[in-house]
């Protein structure tokens, strides 16, 4: 297995988030991906630091020209962290204000832009650009420690903690050289991937995620969604209650996999958030730090070449065992 660390992401360190008009300290931070590194290697595994990046047409085949520039211009401008204070209402979009163009690509106040954002966010999306790459040079299963998380931001928007889509960008990548199917296992629904693959065939999306009635992104993630046009079929979500165990979840993945498989996919992405787990400071699911082996002999059953892309989990200590357990028999 190829293992990609994204050396840079300290660029983005964010401290606080506004939820109902407070700053709360904030669950996205530096250590998140410095811990599961640390126990890579503890455990005796080669880690790289990401040395390729990713080439902007594949950024542009994935988010719009106009939000990746508004986004930059966002960092550029940023001395400290940058928050939404407006945002786009009635489809009015256009603005000359950088503060309402912020606001045009944003949905939440939850994901702060600061200097180094931008740079640190391509960096992540180069780290799923490798693992995507180095399944068609013949390895079986990578890892791209991702940081920033990549699935709740669509063509031309961010939030969620995410700005550009990693996931999205392997999955695009991969499209190139064979049928690819994405499976969220997050434990907040996918709704950035699931948009910009919604009118699509050629990649299928699924995902697993806490009810959106009771948890964010609260818009998306019903099973009612199931693709738009050509993409009509193409789109199944796994809706889960608070509380879900690992032999609910498990039974849950079975019949999300045995979807995937009618699809006969030739490359599987997974966005792998740790979130599930039962001491999730942000969560609400109960999966044990056992279970996520289990989890990973279930991708592994498909025995197709696998790229996993780091999403959330935010129980910084409890990542660590973690992450070693989901991947002890992935070699
Ligand atoms: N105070 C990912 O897991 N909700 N993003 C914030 C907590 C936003 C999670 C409320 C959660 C976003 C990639
Ligand atoms: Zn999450």
């Amino acid at each position: 297995m190829h293992i990609y660390y994204p050396a840079g992401h300290i660029k983005h360190c964010p401290v606080w988030e506004i939820e109902n008009g407070e700053a709360i300290p904030h669950e996205e931070i530096p250590e998140r991906v410095e811990h599961i590194k640390a126990s890579l290697v503890a455990v005796g595994r080669t880690v790289e630091d990401v040395a390729l990046t990713v080439p902007s047409s594949l950024l542009f085949h994935i988010h719009s020209p106009k939000y990746m520039c508004t986004l930059k211009n966002v960092a550029a401008s940023a001395s400290d962290a940058q928050i939404p204070s407006v945002f786009s209402y009635g489809g009015h979009t256009k603005a000359n204000h950088l503060r309402a163009q912020f606001g045009a690509i944003s949905f939440d106040t939850y994901t702060p832009v600061f200097k180094g954002t931008f740079a640190a966010a391509v960096e992540s999306a180069s780290c799923a650009y490798a693992g995507a790459r180095s399944l068609l040079r013949g390895t079986m299963y990578s890892y791209a420690i991702c940081r920033p998380p990549g699935h709740h931001a669509g063509s031309s928007y961010m939030g969620g903690y995410c700005y550009i889509n990693n996931a999205a960008v392997a999955a695009q990548y991969l499209t190139a050289h064979g049928r690819v199917a994405i499976i969220d296992v997050d434990f907040h629904h996918g709704n950035g991937t699931q948009d910009i693959f919604y009118g699509r065939s050629d990649v299928l999306f699924t995902s697993l995620h806490a009810d959106p009635s009771w948890k964010f992104p609260y818009f998306t993630g019903n099973i009612n969604e199931r693709g738009i046009g050509k993409g009509k079929g193409y789109t199944r979500n796994f809706p889960l209650q608070k509380g879900t165990d690992d032999r609910v979840y498990d039974a849950t993945l079975v019949r999300a996999l045995k979807y995937v498989a009618a699809f006969h996919p030739n490359y599987l992405v997974v966005s792998l958030g740790f979130d599930t787990h039962v001491d999730d400071p942000i969560g609400g699911f109960a999966l044990t730090t056992d279970y996520y082996q289990k989890m990973a002999k279930r991708f592994m059953d498909f025995g197709i070449p696998t790229v996993f892309v780091q999403e959330g989990g935010y129980n910084t200590s409890a990542l660590g065992k973690n992450v070693t357990s989901f991947f002890s028999h992935i070699s």
